[in-house]
């Protein structure tokens, strides 16, 4: 099992108001008071399962800055920084890059270059294989110089198109113990066969994106049936609010660097 001692994590801003939203789970504004208060609880729940945390200043310019997440892929060898796509979120990956340098040396951080672009929140870690989602965010390009960075330090990855929103994790995550959460069309996907999934209902797919630190599952608030699973399972759960985050399209996941 992985096992993390720390995240990054950086404060929602009050531009948040403004971050990019598919819609697909609300079409309201998030309420920035509030942003602040679930931030703080998703913090002190992951600090109570023996985790160090960086957190950063939130960053007025970049309205989806909280998702930290997205500009960069972290795992114990090496950091990868991303390429968003987005012009609204480009720019976190230089935002990002003083947090990085505290926990990594300079010839272990690498960059997704364009014409390549990425965004963490398409990448899947199971055990020493990387999956990575094909999004209006991640490219084949991306995912190419992914694979050639990965390699280097003995994982391997493979690409999953998604076609149902945003990023791979929205629709399908990894439990650990070969326990797999996922959306009806990714459980039609060969490659995910092999695990024991879980078809979360449509009506609770936010909870897709369920986050297991250390043992304990973080499951999003008001989700029976997939937090029922999930405690099924055997795993300790903690349920955390992030339906401020949820209004645009953030899940628990978007709000960590984990390693
Ligand atoms: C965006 O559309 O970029 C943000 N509003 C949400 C990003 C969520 N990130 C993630 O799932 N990793």
């Amino acid at each position: 099992m992985l096992k993390f001692e720390n995240i990054i994590a950086r404060k929602p801003c009050k531009a948040m108001l403004e971050g990019i939203s598919t819609g697909m789970f609300s079409d309201d504004k998030p309420v920035y008071e509030k942003a602040v208060d679930q931030h703080q609880e998703y913090v002190e729940t992951i600090e109570s399962l023996g985790v160090k945390a960086l957190v950063l200043d939130a960053l007025e310019e970049y309205p989806d800055s909280c998702f930290v997440e997205d500009p960069a892929v972290v795992m114990k060898e090496c950091a990868i920084i991303t390429n968003s796509p987005r012009e609204s979120r480009n720019g976190e990956k230089y935002e990002i890059v003083p947090a990085i340098k505290k926990f990594y040396a300079d010839e272990q951080i690498f960059h997704i270059a364009a014409p390549g672009t990425m965004e963490g929140g398409d990448v899947m870690l199971v055990e020493k294989h990387f999956y990575v989602g094909l999004s209006d965010r991640t490219n084949k390009e991306g995912a190419r110089q992914f694979n050639e960075i990965v390699s280097k330090f003995g994982y391997t990855s493979s690409t999953i198109p998604v076609t149902e929103g945003l990023h791979l994790k929205d629709f399908v995550i990894y439990l650990e113990n070969n326990n797999m959460l996922v959306s009806a069309k990714m459980n039609e996907v060969p490659e995910f066969h092999e695990f024991n999934r879980f078809v979360v209902p449509t009506e609770e797919l936010y909870a897709i994106n369920s986050l297991n630190i250390n043992g304990t599952v973080l499951v999003p608030e008001g989700y029976s049936k997939t937090l029922e699973h999930i405690k099924s399972l055997g795993y300790p759960v903690i349920v955390v609010n992030t339906d401020e985050f949820k209004k645009i399209d953030g899940s628990l996941t978007c709000l960590s660097l984990r390693f």
